[in-house]
């Protein structure tokens, strides 16, 4: 293992000293039955049982052979009485009792006794069941093989660098802080995959991927990678990427069993294709399920999965255009092909219809697919939604769209999606507290938590986040947890109005530009003139609408009943429209993006008051990104505030200050 230069924090697993809250008797021994100690996840479990209570508690745990009294007896039963990965803890006077079917288990009931002693709780008189709510919990990395991270916001990739992997203690500490909170997947390299990163799937790279795999292994997480549709060409192989060409799929075999001969219990690849400008079936006149089902078929020997990104839409669009939505694209590329894919192929659809926006409507897809796994893809890296820079806490969102009753009848989302997979564009990086502004890690945190546990509300995620990392003291827990649950809608408010999205500079995705995006190809207009603003999808205009299932495509479709958070994503909406409130929709504009400057103001007094409570690097960490935050929510507020009155000409009742 190579030595890492750089330093990193312990983000949630801190391990530092605890009240004890009675605990010692539990802590004294441990003693492990029916499972294999030397199982790489048992002894990790174990390893990892005694360096937190070491930490938290000063005590080091025996190991021992007989059934202790005081402390932890681990059993394994069978998976009829507990499901793989889930455990049982039932606390019997100075005993707990952990009940697991698999290593997993095991691991995850660890790392559930130590987060309760790190939140100071007791453990006395536990009886819990416990079981993953979603199978597939997964993060996926953008990082590319030179050590960029696209759309990365805190440092460069520990992964990579100048074409090399990295492999040190920090992937260890990584690959455990992700186990902590239930993660069981990662695709390390970028959807994006170009140059080096194509000969991931060759010797070149086996050695490292193997060790990255076994690392990861060691704590339950399955390796992906994801995979270059135009490897063929790329390396050597046939001069086409036809998913019916004989050679084509001749040469993916032989890649697919090299790959697995070097690389056994790899989880399997993802596919980003046909999408701003990577390869995919539609240059060949394919299918978007032509092009899955011949990968998937050649993994399914192997027992791999094929993830295919339904991410696909036009990216060189005529502005002039008002009929071709972007917003229609992933249902119209992928709805015909229902029932079509073959069993191991799983699509990954990002929770709305456009590009990870602060506000959008549920993709319609979801659940609107009948016969086709389906996994539902959120962005913990905050591209468009301030760059871990601003706070923004984005569980609530997460909690939204897994809620969201897509037919009407009590099936939601989660359901959809519960026996295949959630996934989180993730938002870590090198820098020494992982994520560039600390607050940023309770969306990783927050991500694995949601996924293990979908009925945790979004206060108790945070609220566990901060008793591990920040402090147990209760001033500190309201403070945050505060800043924490209102930063989404501050957010929001200084930013753009309900749910029309972008208004962003252009490529970079932070700071203010009304029109940046408004005469490209990219499919993302606001549609504002001088006497409203907004775009018509209902049925009238482009038909996104149609996409829905009842009661949905009514509400939507429906000025007075589309929600309004929502209202200028679905609807032109003319500025004196009066809104349930009673303003009319300028006033309400210009309101909420002096309200959320405000807001930010009032976080960051919140913030100052508990200084002497935080640790001293978090607090001065993360008030350099406070200081930015407000600036740029300044510049929203003035930006958006001044374009809107001289597009409208229509002046504030309160008559502040417009430029
Ligand atoms: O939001 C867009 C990003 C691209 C990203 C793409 C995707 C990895 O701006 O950087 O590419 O989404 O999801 O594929």
């Amino acid at each position: 293992m190579e030595n890492y230069e750089k330093k990193w924090t312990n983000l949630w697993l801190k391990y530092e000293k605890r009240a004890d809250a009675g605990n010692f008797c539990f802590c004294e021994m441990v003693c492990v039955q029916g499972f294999d100690e030397h199982n790489t996840i048992i002894s990790n479990a174990l390893k990892e049982f005694a360096k937190g209570i070491k930490g938290m508690l000063g005590i080091t745990p025996a190991v021992v052979t007989g059934i202790p009294a005081k402390g932890i007896w681990i059993a394994k039963v069978a998976d009829a009485i507990v499901p793989n990965e889930g455990f049982h803890l039932k606390t019997e006077a100075e005993r707990i009792v952990m009940e697991a079917s698999d290593e997993n288990g095991v691991l995850y009931g660890i790392f559930y006794l130590l987060r309760q002693i790190a939140m100071e709780k007791s453990l006395a008189g536990l009886n819990i069941k416990e079981r993953p709510a979603i199978k597939n919990r997964m993060l996926n990395h953008w990082d590319n093989l030179d050590g960029s991270v696209e759309r990365g916001y805190s440092g460069h990739s520990f992964y990579f660098d100048n074409n090399k992997i990295l492999i040190s203690e920090r992937t260890v500490d990584y690959a455990r802080f992700i186990a902590s909170i239930g993660i069981n997947g990662v695709v390390i390299n970028n959807v994006n995959v170009k140059d080096a990163a194509t000969y991931l799937i060759t010797p070149t790279y086996f050695n490292e991927v193997r060790q990255l795999k076994e690392i990861f292994a060691g704590y339950g997480v399955k390796l992906f990678l994801s995979l270059n549709f135009a490897a063929p060409l790329e390396l050597g192989g046939p001069d086409s990427a036809d998913p019916f060409d004989e050679d084509v799929i001749s040469w993916w075999r032989g890649q697919i069993a090299l790959v697995y001969e070097a690389l056994p219990d790899l989880g399997g690849f993802l596919v980003k294709a046909d999408s701003e400008g990577r390869p995919g079936p539609f240059t060949y006149g394919r299918t978007q399920a032509d092009g899955a089902n011949m990968l998937a078929r050649l993994l399914d020997v192997h027992g791999g999965m094929l993830i295919w990104r339904c991410f696909v839409y036009n990216c060189t669009q005529d502005w002039r255009d008002r009929k071709t939505d972007r917003a229609r694209a992933g249902y119209d590329n992928f709805i015909q092909s229902d029932g079509d894919y073959h069993p191991n192929v799983i699509l990954q659809i990002k929770n709305g219809p456009m590009d990870f926006q602060i506000r959008e409507p549920v993709s319609p897809l979801i659940g609107g697919l009948k016969k086709t796994n389906q996994m539902l893809e959120v962005q913990i890296a905050q591209e468009y939604t301030g760059q871990q820079i601003d706070v923004c806490y984005l569980i609530p969102m997460f909690k939204e769209v897994l809620d969201f009753k897509y037919c009407g009848s009590s099936e939601k989302i989660f359901d959809v999606i519960k026996n295949i997979g959630f996934v989180a564009v993730t938002n870590t990086g090198d820098d020494e507290n992982w994520t560039g502004n600390d607050l940023a890690a309770a969306n990783l945190y927050g991500f694995g938590r949601l996924a293990w546990s979908v009925s945790l509300s979004a206060e108790e995620i945070a609220e566990e986040w901060i008793r591990q990392t920040l402090s147990c003291d209760e001033e500190v827990i309201a403070v945050v947890k505060k800043i924490l649950l209102s930063s989404r809608d501050t957010f929001e408010k200084y930013t753009c109005p309900l749910g029309i999205g972008w208004m962003v500079t252009p490529h970079y995705h932070y700071g203010p530009s009304v029109d940046g995006y408004e005469y490209s190809q990219w499919g993302t207009y606001h549609r504002a003139d001088h006497l409203g603003i907004g775009v018509d999808r209902t049925d009238k205009g482009t038909g996104y609408t149609g996409q829905y299932q009842e009661p949905h495509k009514s509400i939507y479709n429906n000025i007075e009943t589309c929600p309004e958070e929502l209202l200028l994503f679905f609807h032109y909406v003319p500025y004196k429209y009066i809104l349930k409130s009673g303003k009319t929709l300028i006033q309400h504009i210009y309101d909420t993006h002096f309200e959320g400057v405000m807001e930010v103001e009032e976080m960051i007094k919140a913030w100052n008051r508990i200084e002497a409570k935080l640790p001293a690097d978090v607090f001065a960490v993360v008030t350099g990104r406070f200081e930015q935050q407000l600036n740029n929510a300044k510049e929203w507020r003035d930006h958006i505030n001044s374009y809107f009155y001289r597009k409208s000409g229509i002046a504030d009742e309160k008559g502040r200050k417009f430029y």
